[in-house]
């Protein structure tokens, strides 16, 4: 088993789609621990809406790939997320592996721990929440913490099963 570190973003009715996405992906892996989720301005292009960022820690015998292509694309597929030229389209969901176990990897199409990490504040404070050894410092504001959201959807989503 290995413990992986998955993002979780929204900017179209986040506060529907996130819970939505940690559903289909409690049916799939063990969900270990949500962090706290914060309302992020968007990165990228102005005059997107807000989005609601978060990470999930989960444990999975899956290797870093096939939760990737196999878990994490079909659940941003059910919820309507269309992939097109446009990275920066707003969307239901945004699942994105950051870190799985030990495994580094430098592929064209999954890079292990996520870049990411090093640049978004918001993905460095949400993993922080979790593991404070595993995240990065980053210069900047994380976001406006929601509390109650977040509160919310550890009580129904972290069972307290040994
Ligand atoms: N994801 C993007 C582009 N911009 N901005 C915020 N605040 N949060 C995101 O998750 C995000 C973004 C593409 O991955
Ligand atoms: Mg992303
Ligand atoms: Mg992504």
């Amino acid at each position: 088993m290995t413990t992986a570190y998955i993002s979780l973003g929204s900017n179209v009715e986040p506060e529907a789609n996130i819970p939505k996405a940690l559903e289909l992906l409690a049916a799939q892996v063990r969900l270990q621990g949500l962090s706290t989720f914060y309302r992020t301005e968007p990165v990228g292009p102005e005059g997107q809406p807000d989005f609601i960022n978060g990470v999930a820690q989960v444990r999975t015998d899956l290797p870093p790939r096939a939760l990737k292509f196999d878990v994490l694309r079909p659940i941003e597929a059910a919820l309507g997320r269309q992939r097109g030229p446009d990275r920066y389209a707003p969307r239901p969901i945004d699942l994105d592996l950051l870190v799985c176990g030990d495994f580094a990897m430098d592929e064209p199409d999954l890079v292990l721990p996520d870049p990411a990490l090093n640049e978004r504040p918001f993905l460095a404070a949400a993993l922080a929440d979790l593991d404070p050894v595993l995240a990065p410092a980053v210069d900047g504001t994380p976001g406006e913490p929601l509390l109650d959201f977040s509160r919310r959807l550890k009580e129904r989503f972290l069972t307290h099963e040994p």
